[in-house]
């Protein structure tokens, strides 16, 4: 695949990315940490504050968060907290955007990460929206439109700005575009050959909730135009098609994607929150209608292993296998994932049905099963190839 001139671009993204938080704080906007996507930026925004992502891909903080929390748990809570509390005497690096929130907004979804955001709130106000984990109920829906509600006055407390239905559905748009901007950039990898690789779209996704809405969007239209005119050499299209499924990959979690690929696959969509979950459906724009009631409507539909039964995540695995004509689908589990993990054999058994092969890997953040994913990896390339 080609050297693409955006990842170039992205790699400058970040320091300048930090300056721009550090300098709408000292002029007095209000910057808030999350954690998942189930939180919404319209909301955020439309409170005329700015948001990044805190969940950590790092194994280096990990032993930080060690101090407070068991070893048994998923090691994206591990880093995520490790960062966090990271005071800088420690020695170890972790990123600096990190320090630089006022206010974290969290949500109940699996227990590893609600009980640690009880610790959280230690270090950082956190205010915690409650989720209603069976998705198909109107009472759910209702349950969360007043979550959202609560969550509105929070922001306009904090912020001391009103939250208008004007600028709320402004904000609406503006996240709608970018959701169609990334549907364009997922067809693109519909091609085969796919123009791009699946390492690259992951280093611009895991973006996605750290730059601000205009930045990401420059860049989606920076890669989008130039892999539109890429045409992939024809023999790169023996290369198997994956999908990855599962647990996000935070920003500098790129391992499995790495090895898949250094093996000769190519990832051509993920089932994740760092991929498809996070902007497949849109929220209505819909003037007449409260925006409230979209947006929970939306949020609530996302198919998280934590919601249960959770028929949308079935059905879409298997849509989304069919529509990016995949060969095999490689089940990413981080470690103590529980939800991911045991829902891997619901996945396994629709994806059977469907005739598409699924390799099941459960990880962590360290260096030391590569040896050992690569081998399970290439087994699994040869077999769908
Ligand atoms: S909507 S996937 S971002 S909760 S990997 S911390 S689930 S033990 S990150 Fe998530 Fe929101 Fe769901 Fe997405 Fe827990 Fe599993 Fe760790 Fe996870």
């Amino acid at each position: 695949m080609p050297e693409l001139k955006t990842m170039e671009y992205l790699k400058k993204i970040y320091k300048k990315r930090v300056n721009e938080l550090q300098e709408l704080r000292n002029n007095g906007v209000k910057v808030i940490g999350t954690f998942c996507i189930f939180v919404p930026d319209e909301l955020i925004f439309a409170a005329g504050a700015d948001r990044t992502i805190l969940c950590g891909g790092k194994n280096e903080t990990i032993p930080l968060a060690e101090q407070y929390l068991p070893r048994n748990i998923c090691p994206l809570i591990k880093s995520s907290l490790g960062s966090i509390v990271n005071d800088g005497c420690s020695g170890i690096d972790s990123c600096a955007h990190f320090g630089l929130v006022d206010m974290i907004i969290a949500e109940n979804t699996c227990d590893g990460k609600k009980k640690m955001y009880e610790i959280l709130d230690d270090f950082i106000p956190t205010y915690v929206i409650d989720l209603p984990q069976r998705p198909d109920t109107d009472i759910a829906l209702q349950y969360f439109l007043q979550e959202l509600e609560s969550l509105k006055t929070e922001l306009e407390h904090f912020t001391g700005n009103e939250i208008t239905s004007t600028k709320l559905l402004d904000r609406i748009k503006e996240s709608n575009e970018i959701r169609k901007l990334l549907h364009q950039l997922y067809c693109e990898r519909k091609r085969d050959p796919s123009p791009i690789s699946g390492v690259d779209v992951l280093k611009i996704i895991q973006k996605q909730f750290f730059l601000s809405p205009t930045e990401f969007k420059h860049i989606l239209k920076m890669v989008i135009e130039e892999i539109e005119h890429i045409q992939p050499e024809q023999e790169s299209n023996t290369k198997p098609r994956v999908m990855i499924a599962g647990c996000p990959l935070s920003g500098g979690n790129t391992k499995v994607p790495k090895i898949i690929e250094e093996r000769g696959g190519v990832i051509v969509c993920e089932e994740s929150c760092t991929g498809t979950r996070s902007f497949w459906d849109l929220v209505d724009e819909d003037e007449n209608k409260d925006p409230m009631l979209s947006l929970s409507q939306r949020y609530i539909n996302i198919p998280c292993s934590c919601m249960s039964p959770n028929k949308k995540r079935l059905e879409s695995v298997v849509d989304l296998a069919q529509e990016f004509n995949v060969d095999g689908v490689i089940y990413y589990t981080l470690q103590f994932c529980h939800g991911y993990n045991i829902e891997a054999y619901n996945v396994q058994k629709e994806l059977k049905k469907a005739g598409i092969p699924m390799l099941s890997i459960e990880t962590d953040y360290s260096d030391s099963d590569i040896e050992q994913l690569g081998v399970r990896i290439d087994a699994f390339l040869e077999m769908i190839s």
